[in-house]
């Protein structure tokens, strides 16, 4: 038996064996991202050449200290590779992302990478989605209006705060909702409500987006989805 944060090592290691010289990377955020750009660095301390953008302040600043050469988004067409975390998947690769409150860089990233890996320990793997609230990034105004329109669609709506009890407000600028349905049965069309709704700048159901997914198990070995 291995404990959940090796697990989740064991997950983002096997998915750095995809970087090759001269990829662009896209690192992800969370807990299990980490693993990820920890190794990531290793590899580039012994030689390895690679560039790459991180999906949140975070992520950059842990880059950094990983002497991970980072390139400006504006030189970069399409990344090769992005290996991120989720909060939630199901078996056909369908996540709930967000947790980290970087959901909408990581949406943009994984949308230009030319493959996204998910990384995550076997905890986060379910039959159906939706007992992980969803976040969904709001803009500040009329933000009051906007948790209305998403209850409207059968959830519980909490804006999250920070541990000093203020609103936490995201790299962007804006609020994060977060919505407790417990049960999300056609997460392809609550992806286009929720994304209709005036005030929703990004919600944190990625489909159609995850390429294969990486699952650290309890026994120390890996399953590939
Ligand atoms: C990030 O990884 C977020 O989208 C998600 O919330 C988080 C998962 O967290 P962890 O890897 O720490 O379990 O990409």
């Amino acid at each position: 038996m291995v404990s959940e944060y090796n697990m989740k090592k064991i997950a983002a290691e096997h998915a750095t064996k995809y970087v090759q010289a001269g990829m662009k990377i896209g690192l992800g955020t969370g807990s299990t991202a980490y693993y990820a750009i920890l190794k990531i660095g290793e590899m580039v301390r012994d030689g390895l050449s690679i560039q790459a953008v991180a999906t949140s302040e975070a992520s950059e600043k842990l880059a950094v200290e990983q002497g991970i050469p980072l390139i400006p988004l504006r030189e970069v067409d399409r990344l090769d590779l992005t290996i991120d975390g989720a909060d939630e998947l199901d078996d056909q690769l369908r996540l709930i992302k967000g947790g980290g409150g970087a959901l909408l860089r990581e949406k943009i990233t994984a949308f230009h990478s030319e493959r996204l890996v998910i990384v995550a320990d076997d905890t986060k793997t379910v039959t159906q989605l939706g007992a992980f609230p969803l976040p969904v990034e709001i803009v500040p105004f009329a933000y009051e209006w906007t948790i209305q329109s998403l209850t409207q669609l059968g959830c519980t709506v909490q804006i999250r705060h920070k541990p000093d009890k203020g609103f936490y407000v995201t790299d962007n600028g804006n609020y994060i909702a977060d919505c407790k349905f417990q049960q999300i049965p056609q997460p392809e069309e609550l992806s286009s409500r929720i994304g209709s709704l005036p005030g929703v700048v990004e919600h944190g159901l990625f489909i159609g987006m995850a390429d294969q997914a990486i699952i650290g198990c309890q026994d120390g070995t890996v399953r590939i989805l």
